[in-house]
């Protein structure tokens, strides 16, 4: 079927993979419409105002009610106005990506969609894309096929700019994934994540027995840790530049981009490795005991001892596991409940010693108007799925 997606430059399930990579479509600026398409009537077009503290919380608001939620609606995203503002407000932003739909008479905010500019390096290209992020419809409008009217929107705003390629992830199968990554999670407060029906209690064991298996050391053992400084930005950002060849698909970071992380110096006051975690909040749906799940998500890392000629893949593995370690310790101590990470980058080495268990929500990546052989996800690459 895919009465929507079989009309977008995307590739096709059934088609051939051995072609050179590419876009789809071609186009020029002057092809593209200037105006907005008509909204049904009793809704309009508007522009958000991510600075304004009024809009913003709009925007919390109509995510906090609407946005993901997991299988059986357990769990609900709950992104804080300010991560949303540092995922939307992203270096290269603008507000014209920042789209919604209001109700002209009580100007409710009933549908949103947002973009930002990323540089993308897929294989030995480097392309320019519209990372599309947060398309959310109130669920009293769902099924009017809003949400391909919105996506529309945001391919127009982006090719007026001279953007024609998109990237996105979804929960749901569309044609076509050029990598799908499973998620993974790894108890903090497992004592929380029982009462609030995140884990279960495996058959023969003991809650006691749970929280003792998933304790993590009390302080980090990586020589030279600490919490990374406006001085060490460039240092990083030239580690994952080196460290990120390693990967299919990398994106392009520039030094304004880097966040909460932990570097490692050495002996000679060298940046050697780094790791870096965010935290987005989901909402418990309905349980009497506890509101919110404090959630890390592991962002980047890099480290020098992944970039040895011959490459030690032990040595890689023993380091990424200390790394790991030494971040469950941090993510402790600030109160997570949880980490996740997905089956991507090297993860494959450390998930499974660091008592990860595999979640059961997949992760699929697109790519708009360009295509190329799937990808491998981590797992895959290391033979570990
Ligand atoms: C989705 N998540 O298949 P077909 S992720 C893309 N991503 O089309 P209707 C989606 N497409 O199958 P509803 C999608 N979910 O007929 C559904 N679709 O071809 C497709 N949920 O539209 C679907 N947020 O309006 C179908 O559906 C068509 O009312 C049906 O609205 C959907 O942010 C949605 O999961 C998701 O708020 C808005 O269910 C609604 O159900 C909702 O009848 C909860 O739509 C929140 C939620 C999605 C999170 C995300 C990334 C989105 C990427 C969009 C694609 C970007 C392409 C690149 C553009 C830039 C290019 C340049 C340059
Ligand atoms: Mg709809």
């Amino acid at each position: 079927s895919y009465k929507f997606w079989g009309t977008q430059p995307v590739p096709r399930f059934d088609e051939d993979q051995a072609v050179p990579d590419g876009p789809l479509k071609v186009q020029k600026v002057d092809e593209i419409s200037k105006e907005s398409a008509a909204l049904v009537s009793g809704f309009e077009w508007v522009t958000m105002d991510l600075t304004s503290d009024e809009e913003i919380k709009e925007v919390y608001e109509l995510l906090n009610g609407h946005y993901v939620e997991d299988d059986d609606s357990t769990f609900r995203f709950n992104y804080s106005p300010s991560i949303l503002r540092w995922a939307m407000m992203a270096p290269g932003w603008h507000k014209r990506y920042h789209v919604g739909v209001r109700a002209s008479q009580s100007r409710k905010l009933v549908a949103f969609i947002s973009a930002i500019p990323v540089h993308i390096r897929v294989r030995d290209k480097t392309i320019t894309c519209s990372e599309v992020n947060f398309l959310c419809v109130h669920k009293k409008l769902r099924g009017k096929r809003l949400a391909p009217v919105l996506i529309k929107e945001v391919t127009r705003i982006s090719n007026l700019e001279g953007v024609w390629q998109g990237l996105y992830t979804a929960g749901i199968v569309l044609p076509r994934p050029v990598s799908t990554c499973q998620y993974y999670h790894r108890p903090l407060n497992w004592q929380k994540l029982y009462e609030v029906g995140f884990s279960y209690l495996p058959h023969g064991s003991k809650p006691q027995y749970q929280v003792r298996k998933y304790a993590v050391p009390e302080s980090t053992s990586t020589k030279g840790w600490r919490v990374m400084q406006a001085k060490d930005v460039a240092a990083v950002v030239d580690l994952q530049k080196r460290y990120s060849k390693r990967y299919d698909i990398a994106p392009e970071l520039s030094e304004e981009e880097v966040v909460w992380t932990y570097v490692v110096e050495g002996a000679d006051k060298k940046i050697t490795d780094f790791i870096s975690f965010y935290c987005v909040e989901s909402s418990v749906i309905k349980n009497a005991r506890h509101n919110v799940l404090r959630v890390a998500y592991l962002f980047y890392y890099a480290t020098e001892t992944g970039l040895q000629e011959p490459e030690d893949r032990d040595a890689l593995k023993k380091r990424l596991n200390a790394l790991v370690s030494d971040a469950l310790t941090m993510a402790k101590k600030n109160n997570f409940d949880v980490f996740n990470a997905l089956t991507l980058m090297d993860n494959g080495l450390f998930l499974e010693q660091q008592k990860f268990a595999r979640g059961d929500g997949q992760l699929h990546y697109y790519l708009f108007n360009y295509r190329t052989k799937a990808i491998a996800s981590g797992m895959e690459a290391n033979g570990q799925l």
